[in-house]
């Protein structure tokens, strides 16, 4: 499954999760389990290239099916019995393919994957973070009448009298002819229901549905008060679709220099997060993931960062239940001028800002978008592409603030396009600078500088440690000790801050990058986690822990 629940109980649907074959261009055949990586099969740890999954898929009758993939990564190509059916690129973005006439039998549904570098791919270039080969995430299998509920889009506004509005604006698509249809909705004990005349083929109808005065608790930090959105499609009084969702109440406003929640001022103590695991790679089971999450909450963390791309929604299901703030963005980490340049990156980051907001707007525990990490906002082209991201962004989802994280400090020339101002800063690790005094400086260039009366995240903050190396008495870099030192004196100084309205740290686990890196990076990883990359703690975590506990 996609999600950590059902989402239909009307359309019917099967994982096709588990075991496929795995072809290489050589000829040669591994069994392969899907979700996972080809990294975890020992002979293809470091294969970068295409391979073929292939297995069978059993249709009982002629059916208009979709087939829905979670991620695959970087570059799909999908095939059923051998024919092409549809392409994809990014892994960090679902994708679904139509086939409207799968007829009764044994098929053969086949996925060419690709993770090599090269013109075609502007997002995934070899980077601070390893590109990983294979079907990152689920695929499911799904059956489809006349017509489908293809979005559902939920967002809650709040009234003077405490109750609120639910504002739902569904998209219904005919996949055939279809007789009038009714489309329903049910959200805390409340319903409503709109008939839409019959529908041609390929017809999209838009449907927009209030639900006033309702009376829910609501969604806030460390406690995740979610409720069930149930949408169903009848034709003739039958359910022919449906399309279920957990969505939150709450609030995010901003107020001059503090970001509100629920109308209370927030103090993010955060981690930023790769999606990245000793043994697993990309691609983790819901329950690593919340190994991971119990881990950040034992040391007083409220907040993750999902650097630098969107995430898996199973992740973003249990930040929900926990009641975990996240920032959201898209992907592209500190991408180079040419190609920022290119047509193709604006093709490649306009889908991605599409597909991270069509697929992940209902999650209540996002509460921010960002993107171009460290790109080029410090000139006049930079200002132009952060313009228009950050308004694609704003015109997708008009009810979160946006940001991008910034390391483009004293030079920086589009702080004002934010609504929230951030910057990823390194202060007594790559900069030598007493961190109190540097954030000093920086605030008061900031304030002359496009980011007065903003609210001001510190997104990234942290220093290296190499697992198990110690260095008791010369606290050198590298060593646990010195990362131990670093992190403190960092936290202690923007948590301090009353300016700052919170920090992310740099970062939570340690995490494998591109080989190009390596000479940049002891062990070919970025070893600025507080765990390392199979989450054993280093000496830091317990100051970490130490320095959130005495901020909250
Ligand atoms: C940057 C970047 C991160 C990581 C970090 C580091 O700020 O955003 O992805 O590369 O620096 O470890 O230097």
């Amino acid at each position: 499954m996609i999600r950590l629940f059902n989402e239909h109980f009307v359309r019917r649907t099967e994982s096709l999760d588990g075991l496929w074959n795995l072809r290489l261009p050589d000829g040669k055949i591994f069994p392969m389990i899907v979700p996972g990586v080809w990294e975890t099969i020992p002979e293809l740890a470091a294969y970068e290239g295409k391979a073929v999954y292939a297995r069978n898929v059993e249709i009982d009758h002629e059916s208009c099916i979709m087939l829905r993939f979670g991620g695959v990564s970087h570059t799909a190509k999908v095939f059923w019995d051998g024919k092409p059916v549809g392409s994809h690129y990014n892994a960090y973005t679902g994708f679904d393919i139509l086939i409207e006439k799968a007829s009764a039998g044994l098929h053969t549904l086949s996925v060419e994957a690709d993770n090599s570098f090269g013109e075609n791919s502007t997002l995934h270039i070899p980077n601070d973070y390893f590109t990983y080969g294979g079907i990152n995430r689920s695929v499911e299998l799904h059956f489809l009448s006349e017509a489908v509920i293809s979005s559902q889009y939920f967002y809650a506004s709040e009234n003077d009298d405490g109750t609120f509005d639910a504002h739902i604006k569904a998209e219904i698509r005919a996949l055939n002819d279809t007789f009038p249809l009714c489309y329903r909705v049910e959200l805390a004990g409340a319903s409503k229901a709109i008939d839409i005349e019959g529908m041609k083929k390929d017809e999209t109808k838009r449907i927009e549905l209030l639900l006033e005065g309702l009376h829910v608790r609501t969604w806030d930090v460390h406690s995740g008060q979610l409720y069930q959105l149930n949408g169903t499609l009848y034709q003739n009084c039958l359910p022919i679709d449906d399309l279920i969702d957990r969505v939150g109440f709450r609030t995010v406003a901003i107020d001059g220099e503090s970001i509100l929640l629920n109308h209370k001022r927030i103090r993010i103590m955060g981690f930023n997060r790769h999606e990245d695991h000793g043994q697993l790679g990309l691609s983790m089971d819901a329950g690593t993931m919340m190994c991971d999450l119990q881990l950040m909450l034992d040391m007083g963390a409220n907040a993750v960062r999902t650097c630098h791309y969107p995430n898996d929604p199973k992740f973003l299901d249990l930040c929900d239940e926990l009641g975990i703030l996240v920032w959201e963005e898209h992907h592209a980490r500190a991408l180079p001028g040419e190609i920022l340049r290119k047509g193709l990156f604006a093709e490649q980051i306009s889908d991605c800002n599409e597909e991270m907001i069509h697929q992940h707007v209902n999650h209540p525990c996002i509460y921010i978008w960002g993107v171009l990490n460290e790109c080029e906002s410090e000139t006049e082209f930079g200002h132009t592409l952060y313009e228009k991201n950050l308004n694609q962004l704003r015109s997708l989802d008009p009810t979160r603030p946006v940001s991008f994280a910034s390391c483009r400090l004293f030079n920086d020339i589009c702080l004002d396009l934010a609504d929230v101002v951030s910057f990823n800063i390194y202060p007594a690790w790559y900069i030598n600078e007493p961190v109190a005094d540097y954030l000093a400086r920086l605030i008061a260039w900031m304030e002359e500088n496009g980011a007065k009366g903003k609210p001001v995240l510190i997104t990234e903050i942290g220093a290296g440690a190499i697992p198990g190396y110690h260095d008791a008495f010369r606290r050198a870099k590298w060593s646990e000790e010195r990362q131990a030192d670093i992190l403190e004196e960092q936290l202690q100084a923007v948590l301090d801050n009353e300016r700052i309205s919170g920090v992310y740290i740099w970062q939570f686990a340690d995490v494998k990058v591109s080989e190009e890196w390596a000479m940049r990076r002891p062990r070919t990883m970025n070893n600025k986690g507080v765990v390392d990359e199979y989450r054993r703690p280093k000496l830091s975590y317990l100051i970490v822990k130490q320095q959130f506990m005495s901020h909250l």
